[in-house]
């Protein structure tokens, strides 16, 4: 249990965001004291994803649009749990282990101790979108192993794509999992889904147990999710953006400009929060702008191991294209625009 360094975060629509706006208005009399002050690190950076600028205030990320993509972010559980949610059971929940003999870099674990004739499962959960293209092929695999599990126990791996509009499986795979690492894949029919569509990677696992309790101990070392397309693509996260204050700021993307050669470019950029309200996009069609920026989202305060808040692109163009946008990361004190403001700049580049 030593090892077991973070629960993931419950997955979103469990949770309940209360935002308070409130404009203090305090009049101070200056004390007068010789200290040394240090610069004051701005309250919202950006994290991960391209050249960060000083004081992680800009950011200039790269994106290829290609035929084949891999759709899952933090596929590996490299550094942490971000962009992977938890969805319990009454036993089971999702845990976060930094290492494990057989894995590179961390694992998702589902743990629990099970009771004697239960039946338990627990899911890790990311959101994914598919492109707005003609999808030719969906793969998916996972590498799962199991540590422990209650003797006379029925158990499971089960991974897979789910569909939050119907609340139904499009596709997955089960199994009974082995001692040491091993790699399932899932081929899932690219008719099955709609392009340009949400949809919910899930991966977890299912226990019963008869006359013993015990601890069932499942661990993903990764999950990846694997497609090929026509056009070329992309659908993915650019950049991450963390709260570092204890209050919440509202956050909007603005198209300043484009550049370079984006052909029949269609594009949609938005922002993303930790409790997975998404923006309206950035639109481009065909290589025009149709909206230049996004609706607001706030920026609640990160969580340790999470981004408060992400860039996302999805990306088509069925030509060779090199181009860039210049768009400007604005995020206010005061939803609406009010309060105090701050301005900064990303620089976009797109190829194929
Ligand atoms: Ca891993």
């Amino acid at each position: 249990m030593n090892m077991k360094k973070h629960l993931f975060f419950l997955l979103s629509f469990f949770l309940v965001l209360i935002i308070t706006n409130q404009a203090y208005t305090t009049q101070f009399t200056y004390y007068n004291n010789s200290i040394t002050l240090s610069p004051v690190a701005p309250p919202v950076i950006f994290t991960t994803g391209g050249t960060l600028g000083p004081n992680k205030t800009s950011a200039t990320a790269s994106i290829t649009l290609s035929n084949t993509n891999q759709l899952i972010m933090n596929p590996d559980f490299y550094a942490n749990p971000d962009y992977w949610y938890c969805s319990p059971g009454t036993y089971l929940s999702c845990y976060y282990l930094t290492s494990d003999i057989g894995a590179s870099g961390g694992v998702g674990q589902i743990y629990g101790t099970i009771p004697t004739y239960t039946t338990d499962q627990a899911y890790l959960i990311q959101s994914i979108t598919f492109p707005q293209a003609t999808i030719t092929s969906i793969t998916m695999s996972a590498t799962l192993r199991y540590v422990s599990r209650p003797l006379f126990s029925t158990y499971y791996y089960i991974f897979g794509l789910y569909d939050p509009v119907s609340n139904s499986w499009v596709s997955y795979t089960y199994g009974t999992p082995t001692r040491t690492y091993t790699t399932y894949t899932l081929t899932i029919n690219p008719s099955s889904v709609s392009a340009g569509r949400t949809y919910y990677v899930v991966a977890g696992g299912y226990i019963t147990t008869t006359r013993r309790n015990g601890v069932y101990d499942l661990r993903y070392d990764s999950v990846y999710l694997t497609i090929t397309t026509a056009e070329y693509v992309f659908s993915g996260v650019v950049l991450g953006v963390n709260n570092t204050d204890v209050k919440s700021y509202f956050a909007k993307l603005v198209l300043q400009g484009v550049g370079g050669v984006l052909g029949d470019l269609s594009a949609n950029v938005t922002l993303e929060n930790l409790n997975g309200v998404v923006s309206s996009p950035i639109s481009i069609v065909s290589g025009s702008v149709v909206l230049n920026e996004t609706s607001e989202v706030a920026v609640p305060q990160g969580i340790s191991g999470y981004n408060s808040l992400w860039v996302r692109v999805n990306a088509k163009t069925t030509q060779v294209i090199s181009g860039s946008l210049y768009i400007l990361f604005v995020y206010c004190s005061v939803s609406g625009g009010g309060g105090v403001c701050e301005y900064y700049p990303i620089t976009l580049n797109l190829s194929s």
